[in-house]
This record gives C-alpha cells, structure tokens and sequence, in this order.
C-alpha cells in the first residue's frame, strides 16, 4: 500500500487491524499478559503506531509496555552503572556519544583513528534497555557486560526500576526546548513510519503533542520527573537540555566528566583531549560517518534519519503563529512555576 493512501483501523480492544488487512505486528508478538494489561489501560491514537496506551501516566506503543516492565521487574543495577536517560529526539545520540567517549578516553583516545564512535552507531554501543535489551520478550544477562556499563533509556524517572533507584549509579538526562522537540519528533516519525500507515500532518501531530500524547510524553511529566530527580538527589541525576550542550559544550563536558567522578586532569586540558571529544561527537563528524551515513539501528530505523539539522531555534521554518501561541501556552501551564523553562 503507498504511504500516501490513507488506511483506517477496525478495532477490537483486543487486536489492532488496519483496514488494508495488515496488523499492528508489535501488538501480534506480545504476550497473552500484555494483552491482557492493554485492555485496561487508556488509549490514544499514536504516531507511528496506530495506537499508545498510557502506563504509569506516560504514552507508549503496546511492545514497550512489556519491554518496560520486564525492565522494571528484572534489571539489577550496579553502582558503577551509568544511564543516559532522555526524552526521544532530545539529544539522545549526541549525550551517549560525549558520555562514550569520555568514559573510555583511557581505553580509545578520542583522536584516535579507529575510534569505535567513528565505525559504529552510537546507539549499538549505548543501547537502551526498553529498546535492545529488553525488548522482544527478552530478559538478558547483563551481568557480565565490562564495568561500568554505559546504557540508555527513555523511561521518565518515575517508572525507573526500583532497583535504580537504590544503586548508586548515575544517571544523566537531557531534553530540549518543546517547539524544537515537537519540530524534530514530527520529521522523524514521518521519516520511519511503517509504509501501511499514512504519514501525520503538521497540524495532527501538533495537536496531540499539544495534548501530551507522543511516545515517552506529556513531554512535561517526563522532563519534571528527571527535573525534580536531579533537585533532591543532585549526585545521582545530572539534568541537561540539548540547548546547554549547544551554548557551551566544553564547559557541560567538564561538568559531565566531574559527575561522573573522572574530571579531567590539568595533563588532559593542556593536551586538547576535551576538544578532541567534542570534535568526534560533533553533528558534522557523526551526520558524515560511512556508518551513520548508511547503516541501520535495530535492522530497521535508517542511522541517518537521527541526524538532521541539529540546531537549535529551527522551529521558527514550521511554526505558524497559532502553534506558538498554544505551545507557549501549555508550556506555561505545564512547566510554570516548577524552575523549569527554555
Ligand atoms: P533519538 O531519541 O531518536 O535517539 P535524538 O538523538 O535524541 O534522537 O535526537 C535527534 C536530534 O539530535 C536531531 O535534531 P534535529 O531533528 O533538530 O536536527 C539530530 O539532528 C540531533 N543530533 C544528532 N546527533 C547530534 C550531535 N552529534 N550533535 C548535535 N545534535 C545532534
């Protein structure tokens, strides 16, 4: 079916059919339990998904609801872990890149040739738990993987296992301005939404992140929940926005290094290796690497489609007057008064 023809759904709670007869496989694959769970839980048209239901007050797609609570029920968390937790479309690839790099800059200098940040896609050497590790029906054994353990995740603070919670690990978190969030979540999905399923317009897409409703949102819920993390346990979360990375990154490196406990020594400073960090994880460096150029995430999202324009403000060339007005608006109701703003 071409992507621009529009399917409808036919829909019994208990099954997701396109009316081209194709169905919703994530939903196919999950167990009778999820299934089940599903049943009981709100439900909003998605995007890229025909629909997200809300678990612990956040939106997902069906195959990350059981992804995450296998998650929630089986990962055991090492003190020496570190997290990189995010809103999707936020800077995720950029913080897993620098975080990379600075943890293994003893074991890969970062001018070095073969770099595994220059042949891989970041997101195969951080992977996310919801994602690569516990997707899929899996419960992986990561208690072998070499120490610390890098990994990423989009679950909000809140929904972190409690095992998490009790460790002593670190987490880092970043997010973006939401009229630039909105701009590049919308272009993305667009660029890997399933062929059976149309494509969204600027105003449909709009309307329901207006609402809340993308994967991993309210985009408010899911920034407060790290935001008031990082406020009472400030050794434990460090909270970034893409737009502090972009106004001076070597001052945000540095303060990474040091909430990581491995601050830079003077021998480094002098020696350029924050600037080489911050050159090998650069939008330019990365968008033009042969593997982000055409490899592939998960055999299945296109590594190039991760990196666009990476600027901040291009919001100003999709928004017409209206839609700023209504995001400032839920931004106020939403974020004001909490000491959050962009
Ligand atoms: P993900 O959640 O799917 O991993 P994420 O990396 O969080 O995506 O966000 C993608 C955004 O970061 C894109 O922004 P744009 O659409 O406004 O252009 C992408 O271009 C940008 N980006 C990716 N890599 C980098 C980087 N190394 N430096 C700066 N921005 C980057």
């Amino acid at each position: 079916m071409a992507a621009s023809s529009t399917p409808r759904f036919t829909k019994s709670h208990s099954n997701v059919v396109l009316e081209n007869g194709a169905e919703d496989e994530e939903y196919e694959k999950l167990s009778h339990e999820s299934k089940e769970l599903l049943l009981s839980l709100p439900r909003e048209k998605g995007w890229g998904h025909p629909y997200f239901y809300s678990y612990q007050d956040i939106w997902y797609s069906p195959g990350l609801i059981q992804a995450i609570i296998s998650f929630q029920n089986h990962f055991q968390s090492k003190e020496s872990d570190i997290i990189i937790t995010s809103l999707p479309k936020s800077g995720t690839t950029w913080l897993k890149a620098l975080t990379f790099a600075i943890v293994n800059r003893n074991r890969f200098s970062p001018s070095q040739q073969n770099h595994p940040l220059l042949t891989s896609n970041v997101h195969d050497l951080v992977p996310f738990f919801e994602v690569n590790y516990y997707g899929n029906n899996q419960i992986p054994n990561l208690s072998n993987l070499p120490e610390p353990r890098l990994f990423g995740t989009h679950v909000p603070f809140n929904s972190l296992p409690d095992s998490i919670m009790k460790s002593k690990c670190k987490i880092i978190y970043i997010c973006r301005n939401p009229f630039d969030h909105f701009v590049s979540f919308w272009i993305f999905i667009n660029k890997v939404i399933p062929s059976s399923m149309p494509k969204l317009s600027r105003e449909e897409a709009f309307e329901r992140y207006s609402n809340g409703v993308t994967e991993f949102g309210p985009f408010w819920i899911h920034m407060l929940s790290y935001w008031r993390g990082s406020k009472v346990m400030p050794n434990k979360v460090m909270f970034l926005t893409y737009e502090d990375l972009k106004g001076d990154i070597n001052f945000f490196l540095k303060r990474m290094a040091e909430f990581l406990g491995i601050p830079f020594n003077s021998d480094e400073e002098s020696n350029g290796v924050i600037e080489s960090i911050i050159e090998l994880c650069s939008f330019e460096k990365m968008k033009e690497l042969e593997v982000n150029k055409n490899g592939k995430f998960l055999q299945k999202y296109e590594n190039k489609h991760f990196f666009r324009k990476g600027e901040v403000g291009d919001w100003v060339n999709h928004f017409s007057p209206w839609m700023e007005e209504k995001l400032s608006k839920v931004i106020e109701d939403k974020l004001g008064g909490s000491g959050l703003s962009f």
